[in-house]
């Protein structure tokens, strides 16, 4: 039977239609199931070793595309529901999106899943099922609300496996139940993504919202993704469910090896346990664990064992995100833990005197990464200037103990969602121009560079940029109400909403560009300004800079003076869906992070890859890609980090001086409280983030903000020149390979896990 066929035979079994007669929602689950079916059929990725990706988060987004792509597919199916009247990216629309993560780190997990399996190495992931992913949000009055967000339906990506597992909290027992998403490789073999729920989950808890009865662990456990925890009671969940995640981890990879007949003893040479953040790291106490009180283990042993399997990856050095437990936290969730973390502890002291090492500090609080350090084997950091700042800075204590163990592994992005998924005009137009070769090799994308001088395809990339542009627009018009011209610079920051990512920042940009052009100074070519953020529901000042931005944007837009030339829109409910359609229409792609803060950020690596052009602080990865474009392909502004961590130790910086020193600062600060703004927003919201800003300003928005501005004009005058500006999008995409995650699981590969 042909692809056709199988399709028309599954649509008649599940609605007794042929494809032409199914509705998108319909045709979206048979191809679902065709899907599933391909990739059941696909052989398993095998090996002697194998890694298990863990981590609280995966955010995967949608799936279909990429897996028919995957699976070599995509074109043929596409073709065949054209011939039946139907178009794959409307069916596309009705998959719900698994928000299964907050950020970067859960889609990077994403981005190595895929990396993995096509690279052909046995890797699987564990993770939650979260039975509703980040939460959704819905502007109301210039504020964000947050509204619970499902994606499980009846047929959907899971499969339930039938495994169980009994998870003690002391004396409280439950069982979880294992449901696994196939991973397929590019053109190769499959691995698992396996997600462990409660077999007791109780939905009809959430209420209003997304509040919830936080005691309730049998029915709560995996209802969300990171619950608020701004109290005890979340942060108690959160322990419960990071412990859930590991013990059934544990059981599951120690039941493999098991069922390979391979000798505990051996565990490090048939297991690589890569811990995505501290939120994992209780796996190290829980192997220990079962090791000693199940297999006959001594602890000596089973120390030795673990130690030599796990492996430990850092994602920040935001003191706040690096988890440090109340010892009586874990003791009350999971009291037979805490012997187990105490040895380890004791074991630390006694060779160790210096505080800053210690795994239980003085107050009795359990530093989460001093585990993952001591009792692993490796630590990476995820961009070179994050890794030398962990060795030099952060973790320097740690660095002179274990030189050994620390290495870089810079971030990547799966090409496959990000170019050929994405944006399919680009991946056509280069595989016509340079062969498909860079699809598997992404260092092939350097071809691109002989075109250089070649207007025609200079002029093709520049095409291809704009049509993804209009797509944009009309998207945009139809989700935000708000009509943009395709014909502006279309500049963007997507990401989560933090103020070391200063978006505030951006927001005082804009305010300068407003009165610039009240003034009577008009940009040449009309800006529009496009952001997406989510703000953690408990995270203040962050709500207050989604307000100031839905204001100005209410101001902007509604004002027939300057709306001609400038639009901004914060578009509502950003995910990976929505970054899909964004990134392939960008022009100047914003990363303007306190240089320090970022450790990599990995939507700069699909902007260039899409042809934007950096506008960014020398942080995060974004110092790689200056070194490879060259200082006449990206835009780089602020102070360094060396200057930053100074300021930082000495405790000199001051906002308000910054102010005081310039009108043009002052002037764009005062604004969020002018009558302007407050006729539009909440005076409360909009005093609150001003006196953030003149009195303490922690990520020092003002300290960049007379380059910031500077740079910015600088590139959008450089945007007349179109012969310019075609050639720097097109050294950004030839140079966009290093930034695959293939190139980076290779390393992993190479340096940590050591698979064959
Ligand atoms: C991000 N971390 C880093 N954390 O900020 C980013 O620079 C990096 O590129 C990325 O990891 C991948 O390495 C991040 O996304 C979180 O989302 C936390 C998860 C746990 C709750 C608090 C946020």
């Amino acid at each position: 039977m042909n692809l056709e066929q199988t399709l028309n035979e599954i649509t008649g079994k599940m609605y007794g239609k042929n494809i032409g007669a199914c509705t998108d929602a319909q045709l979206y689950n048979g191809v679902l199931q065709l899907t599933k079916e391909k990739m059941a059929e696909t052989p398993a990725i095998t090996g002697d070793k194998k890694v298990y990706y863990i981590s609280m988060e995966f955010l995967i987004g949608k799936l279909l595309s990429n897996n028919l792509i995957n699976l070599g597919v995509y074109e043929e199916l596409s073709d065949i529901l054209k011939k039946n009247g139907k178009n794959l990216a409307d069916i596309e629309e009705a998959e719900p999106e698994p928000s299964l993560g907050n950020g970067g780190l859960g889609r990077l997990a994403a981005c190595f899943l895929d990396s993995i399996a096509t690279l052909g190495l046995p890797g699987d992931g564990i993770g939650l099922n979260y039975h509703f992913g980040l939460f959704k949000q819905v502007f109301k009055d210039h504020l964000q609300n947050a509204e619970k967000n499902d994606w499980i339906q009846k047929d959907s990506w899971l499969n339930n496996t039938g495994t169980k597992f009994e998870v003690a909290f002391g004396d409280r027992k439950v069982t979880s139940v294992l449901y696994d998403i196939d991973v397929v490789g590019y053109e190769n073999g499959l691995n698992k993504l396996h997600l462990f729920d409660i077999e007791t989950v109780d939905e009809s808890l959430v209420k209003k919202g997304i509040t919830f009865d936080k005691e309730a662990i049998e029915k709560n456990l995996t209802l969300f993704l990171y619950p608020d925890d701004s109290d005890e009671a979340g942060n108690l969940l959160r322990i419960y469910q990071e412990y859930f995640m590991v013990c059934n981890g544990a059981q599951l990879i120690l039941k493999e090896v098991k069922e390979k007949g391979y000798d505990l003893h051996t565990l490090p040479e048939h297991v690589a346990i890569q811990i995505n953040d501290t939120h994992p790291t209780m796996v190290i106490p829980e192997l220990i664990r079962i090791l000693t009180t199940e297999e006959g283990f001594t602890m000596d042993e089973a120390i030795d064992v673990v130690s030599r399997t796990c492996a430990y990856t850092n994602h920040t050095i935001l003191a706040e995100a690096l988890e440090k437990w109340p010892l009586a936290y874990i003791e009350k969730v999971v009291p037979q833990l805490v012997p187990i973390i105490k040895e380890l502890s004791d074991r630390v002291a006694k060779k160790y005197k210096d505080e800053k090492v210690q795994i239980i500090d003085k107050d009795k609080r359990v530093h989460m990464a001093h585990i993952d350090i001591h009792y692993g084997y490796s630590v990476n950091g995820v961009a070179a200037i994050h890794t030398e700042i962990l060795k030099q800075s952060e973790l320097n204590h740690f660095y002179k103990i274990y030189p050994e163990k620390f290495n870089n592994k810079t971030n990547g992005i799966t090409f496959r969602r990000w170019l050929l998924s994405c944006n399919h005009e680009l991946a056509a137009f280069l595989t016509q121009t340079i062969g498909d070769g860079y699809k598997k090799d992404a260092e092939e994308l350097q071809k691109l560079l002989e075109h250089k001088d070649d207007q025609a395809v200079l002029d093709a990339i520049y095409d291809i940029k704009k049509t993804k542009k209009i797509e944009l627009v009309s998207y945009i018009k139809d989700k935000e109400g708000v009509e943009l011209n395709p014909d502006s610079i279309f500049d963007i920051q997507v990401k989560r909403l933090h103020e070391y990512k200063r978006q505030q920042m951006n927001a005082l940009y804009i305010i300068h560009k407003y009165l610039e052009i009240k003034g009577g100074k008009k940009p040449s070519t009309p800006l529009t300004f496009i952001f997406g953020a989510k703000a953690a529901p408990a995270y203040v000042i962050a709500q207050d800079i989604i307000h100031l931005l839905l204001v100005m944007s209410d101001i902007i837009n509604n004002d027939p003076e300057v709306s001609p030339y400038m639009k901004l829109v914060m578009v509502e409910n950003y995910n990976v869906s929505y970054a899909e359609k964004l990134i392939p229409a960008c022009d100047i792609s914003e990363q303007i992070s306190l240089a320090s803060k970022e450790a990599s950020g990995t939507g700069n690596m699909k902007f260039m890859l899409n042809g934007a052009v950096t506008l960014g602080t020398s942080d995060g990865a974004n110092v790689e890609i200056h070194e490879l474009v060259g200082d006449d392909n990206i835009y780089i502004f602020g102070q360094d980090s060396d200057t930053v961590i100074k300021h930082y130790e000495k405790a000199d910086y001051v906002s308000k001086d910054y102010y005081k020193k310039s009108p043009v600062i002052k002037e764009a600060v005062d604004f969020i409280v002018s009558k302007e703004a407050l006729k539009v927003g909440k005076k409360e919201n909009l005093e609150r983030l001003y006196n953030e800003l003149l009195n303490k300003d922690w990520f020092m928005t003002l300290l960049d903000l007379e380059d910031y501005i500077k740079v910015k004009d600088q590139a959008f005058a450089d945007y007349e020149d179109q012969q310019k500006w075609k050639k720097m999008m097109l050294v950004n995409i030839a140079k966009a390979g290093f930034f695959s995650s293939d190139r980076t699981i290779a390393e992993y590969n190479r340096d940590i896990w050591k698979l064959k």
